[in-house]
C-alpha cells in the first residue's frame, strides 16, 4: 500500500542560498550521496524561479507590498516535499508521475487561497533515491 507523502519545513532568511542550491542543483559536488548525476536530466520544473530564492522573496515582498518586518529569527519561506515510495513511482509510470506532481501543485496553489503567485519554486527530482518535488513559497 502506497501513500502520498508531504513534508513540511519552515525556513529563515539565512537557509534559503543552501536549499537553492540543493533544489535547482547549482552545485557542482553533492554530500548527498543519493543524487545520482547520471539521471539529472531526468529532473524538470513546474515552476522555475527566475532569480535565487532570496531575490524572489525580495521581490515577492515588494510586488506584494507584503507587510511585517523581517527579522533573522522569522520564518519567511516554506516549503514541502511531496512524494511517495518508489514502489509507487515505478508502477504508474513516468507519465503519471509527472500527473501525480502536478495535481499535487495545484492542490497547493489554491490551498488555503495561498495563490500560485507565492510559489518560488517547484522542481521535480528524479535523480535520488525516489521522485520527489521541492515545493518552495513565500508565507
Ligand atoms: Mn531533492
Amino acid at each position: 500500500m502506497s501513500y502520498a507523502i508531504i513534508r513540511n519545513v519552515k525556513y529563515k532568511k539565512e537557509n534559503l542560498k543552501g536549499i537553492y542550491r540543493h533544489n535547482e542543483r547549482k552545485n557542482f559536488n553533492y554530500s548527498n550521496k543519493n543524487i545520482d548525476k547520471e539521471k539529472t536530466y531526468l529532473n524538470y520544473s513546474l515552476k522555475e524561479p527566475i532569480y535565487s530564492y532570496e531575490k524572489e522573496f525580495d521581490r515577492l515582498k515588494k510586488e506584494y507590498d507584503l507587510k511585517g518586518q523581517i527579522k533573522t529569527v522569522s520564518n519567511i519561506a516554506c516549503e514541502y516535499i511531496i512524494t511517495s515510495d518508489k514502489e509507487f513511482f515505478d508502477r504508474i509510470g513516468e507519465k503519471e508521475t509527472k500527473r501525480y506532481f502536478e495535481t499535487a501543485y495545484n492542490f497547493v496553489s489554491e490551498y488555503k487561497n495561498l495563490g500560485e503567485k507565492y510559489i518560488m519554486s517547484a522542481q521535480v527530482h528524479m535523480d535520488e533515491e525516489s521522485p520527489h518535488m521541492h515545493l518552495v513559497f513565500c508565507q
